[in-house]
Order: C-alpha cells, then structure tokens, then sequence
C-alpha cells in the first residue's frame, strides 16, 4: 500500500466492536498486511491513562459533560500524532476502535452537549484525520446490554456502562443520524446476527473499499 487506509468501528456497548476488531486484524495479518489496531480512549500511554480516569466507577470525582468531552479529545489528539498519523505516512492500515463519531453520538446525541461546539473541538483535536471507511455495528441497546451483563454479571465495574437503556438508545440514534449524513463513510452492519456472519460481511466490503480506494489512490 503506497498510503495508509485508517478503518474504524463504532456502536454502543455490547454491539461487538472489540470482537470484529480482534477477528478482522488477525485476518488482514494473515495476509501479510501491515495493520496497527489501536482503541479510543487509550491507545497511547497518556491515553490509557485517560481511559482509566474516565471508566472509574468512584462518584465522588465523576467529570460533568463538558469535562468528559475534554478527557476524550485530550486522548485522541494524542493518539492521531503519536499514533495513527505515522502509521498512516507509513502505509499501514490502520483499525481503531471508536474515534470521532463516539464523541458525537455519546457527549452530542445522549449528554446533549451543542453539536456546534463538539464539531469544531473534534476537528481541533484530529486536524484532517479522517476515517476512510467507519463500521457501524447497529445493536438494540436491551440486547447490548444483555451481553455486557452476561459477561460482566449485572453491576458492571465501568462507570459509563452503568448507563440506562434511555441513554443508549439516544446514542444509537445519534449514530444511525451520522451514518445518514455521511453514506459514502459509513457502512452499517445488523449487529443481532452472529459473530461469524458479521465479521463475513465487514470483510466483504472492506475488501470492496479497498478496491475502491486503491483505484481512486
Ligand atoms: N466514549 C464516549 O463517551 N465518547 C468518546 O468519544 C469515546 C468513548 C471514544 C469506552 O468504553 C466508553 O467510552 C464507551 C463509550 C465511551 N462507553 N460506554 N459505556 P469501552 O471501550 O470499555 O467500551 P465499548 O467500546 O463500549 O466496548 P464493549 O462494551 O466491550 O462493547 P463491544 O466492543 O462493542 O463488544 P464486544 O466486547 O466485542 O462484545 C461484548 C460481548 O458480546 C462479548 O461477550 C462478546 O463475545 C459478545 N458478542 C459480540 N458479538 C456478538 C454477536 N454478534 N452475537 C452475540 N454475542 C456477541
């Protein structure tokens, strides 16, 4: 590959993202192509650091909106220089888990914080690093959370995945929004069907894109 290809994935908890993220890189590598998988938040050393912050479950120091908002911009500016920009230069594909459009479906759609001043911060934070392709994995909240419960047990140790079923429901709409707004971007996958089947389709039209890509390139 002459230019990186960067992929992302998104969707609410539960919907399989770590799970596509894992089977699609082993694939890829596989083939012997040079894939960097990072996630959001973390990711760096200073990012992972911010991933602990935000997901503890400790009340007493739980970040108002705007704060939340901060900490994950903080940790993905870091990630596109440190991280995904080099790996980008060097012609590498690129999969993160979550990026920009987490921000707007979680701090925008469900805390209701002003998309006008989310957008402009976002761009701050990532410059012109943008996704060519973005997976939307699209899940019923009920049953993302069914299968965090199940692997977790009921009282998850996750701050934001204590979360009710109301607010991921406002997180899927917000997605299902973007994905409209931005067809050519995104590409949307039925997360009820099984993991094998999933994963058969994301390699399908990733493949599709690349081609498309690489033709375009
Ligand atoms: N967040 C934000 O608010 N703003 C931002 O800008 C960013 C993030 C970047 C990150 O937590 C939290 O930060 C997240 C959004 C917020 N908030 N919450 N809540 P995380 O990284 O720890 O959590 P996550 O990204 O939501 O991951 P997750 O909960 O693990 O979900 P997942 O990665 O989509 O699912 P999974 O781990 O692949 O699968 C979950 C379980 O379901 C597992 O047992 C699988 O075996 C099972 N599974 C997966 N696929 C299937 C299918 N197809 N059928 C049946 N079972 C399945």
């Amino acid at each position: 590959m002459k230019r990186g290809i960067f992929v992302t994935f998104e969707g609410s908890e539960g919907a399989g993202k770590s799970t596509q993220v894992s089977l699609l890189t082993e694939r890829l590598r596989k083939l012997g192509l040079p894939v960097l998988t990072l996630r959001e938040p973390g990711g760096t050393e200073l990012g992972e650091e911010i991933r602990l912050l935000i997901r503890r479950v400790d009340f007493a120091i739980a970040p108002c909106a705007e704060a939340e908002l901060l900490l994950f911009l903080a940790s993905r500016a870091q990630l596109v220089r440190e991280k995904i920009l080099p790996a980008i230069h060097d012609g590498m594909l690129v999969i993160c888990d979550r990026y920009c459009d987490s921000t707007i479906a979680y701090q925008g759609a469900a805390r209701s914080l002003s998309l006008e001043k989310i957008g402009p911060i976002n761009a701050f934070a990532v410059g012109k690093c943008i996704p060519n392709i973005t997976f939307l994995l699209d899940l019923d909240p009920a049953e993302g959370l069914r299968r965090i419960h199940l692997r977790h047990g009921k009282e998850s140790d996750d701050r934001m995945e204590r979360e009710s079923v109301a607010f991921f429901e406002k997180v899927r709409a917000g997605y299902l929004n973007l994905a409209k707004r931005e067809p050519d971007r995104f590409a949307v996958l039925d997360a009820h069907k099984s993991i094998e089947t999933v994963h058969g389709e994301i390699y399908d039209l990733l493949c599709q894109r690349l081609g498309d890509l690489m033709e375009s390139n």
